[in-house]
């Protein structure tokens, strides 16, 4: 959708997260557009359902076109799209639980492909739409409503399970810092493979972590958010490995790898294959 519905009525709660996501990816979006001059509806936005799948209705500004497609099923629409159409610049945007819950067998598979898409994953650790459910990332005894004495599973560590499921491209960030989100959010679009910028992005209503994140002195809280070091090496897979180890958030580029995409990989089978017709395919299927 390149138009608006005005049927439809989507909001975010006040104070919501997913409203500075929005801003950084404005920005990230039209900075990207001009670099490359290309024009806006070359550029699509997937998303889920949940509360951060809405961003596609809310995007303020020159509209990009817009998918609100299904729960967790992100990853196989942007394959879709690349596969018939891979000059589009194409971002996924889905929730903790879109992405890491119900979505979740889809990273791997995109990961080894290099799908060359960028996914902004707002983590705000409760299924926000749905009314507070525990999601993957919700602590460790969080009582939330599915959870009411407490959650008993460990929380998932998204980024080390990135790393292990072979992302090319990965950061982290938080949702109260647009601009340095968005300069992220562009770097991702621009390298080539699979990108994830997973986004701390809290939930007022149901998980409320702006205090734990960005601390709060006169409460005594210290905050988890620490902005990784300029020297940081993100092209060594070992450095990027024992950053993750370090407790709380890191905000900014912890790996990046070049490997030909899954585009390249296909332009290398055109060169040196010919194509079978229809026939022979469903030929060798029968032998
Ligand atoms: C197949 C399917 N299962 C379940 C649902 C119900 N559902 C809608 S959104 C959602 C979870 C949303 O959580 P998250 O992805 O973290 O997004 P948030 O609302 O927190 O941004 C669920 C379980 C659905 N719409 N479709
Ligand atoms: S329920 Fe939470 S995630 Fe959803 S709009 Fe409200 S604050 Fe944002
Ligand atoms: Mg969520």
């Amino acid at each position: 959708m390149s138009v608006r519905n005005p049927e439809y009525d989507f909001s975010w709660c006040p104070g919501c997260g997913d409203f500075g996501v929005r801003r950084a990816l404005e920005w990230a979006l039209e900075d990207f557009t001009s670099t490359h001059e290309i024009p806006h509806n070359n550029n699509v936005v997937i998303a889920g359902i949940g509360c951060s799948g809405n961003m596609v209705h809310l995007l303020e500004g020159d509209q990009p076109f817009g998918v609100h497609g299904i729960h967790g099923r992100t990853l196989p629409m942007a394959f879709g799209v690349k596969a018939g159409r891979p000059e589009i610049n194409t971002v996924v945007v889905a929730g903790d639980g879109d992405f890491l819950s119900i979505g979740a067998e889809h990273i791997g598979p995109a990961a080894q492909r290099n799908l060359n898409i960028t996914c902004v994953v707002m983590d705000n650790g409760v299924y926000g739409l749905t009314k507070g459910q525990s999601s993957p990332t919700s602590q460790f005894g969080a009582k939330t409503s599915s959870t009411p004495f407490g959650k008993i599973e460990q929380p998932l560590h998204p980024l080390k399970s990135y790393m292990t499921m072979g992302v090319s491209y990965i950061a982290s960030h938080y949702s109260s810092k647009p601009r340095d989100l968005a300069k992220v959010i562009k770097d991702a679009m621009d390298h080539p493979g699979f990108a994830i910028v997973h986004v701390q992005s809290p939930c007022t209503t149901y998980n409320d972590t702006y205090d734990i994140l960005k601390g709060d002195r006169k409460k005594g809280i210290a905050g988890t958010a620490w902005i990784v070091e300029d020297d940081h090496d993100a092209t060594s897979r070992q450095a990027a490995n024992e950053l993750l180890e370090r407790p709380g958030v890191p905000l900014g580029v912890i790996y990046r790898e070049l490997r030909p995409t899954l585009e390249d990989q296909q332009e290398v089978l055109r060169k040196e294959h010919t194509s079978r017709s229809v026939a022979a395919l469903v030929d060798s299927y029968s032998v």
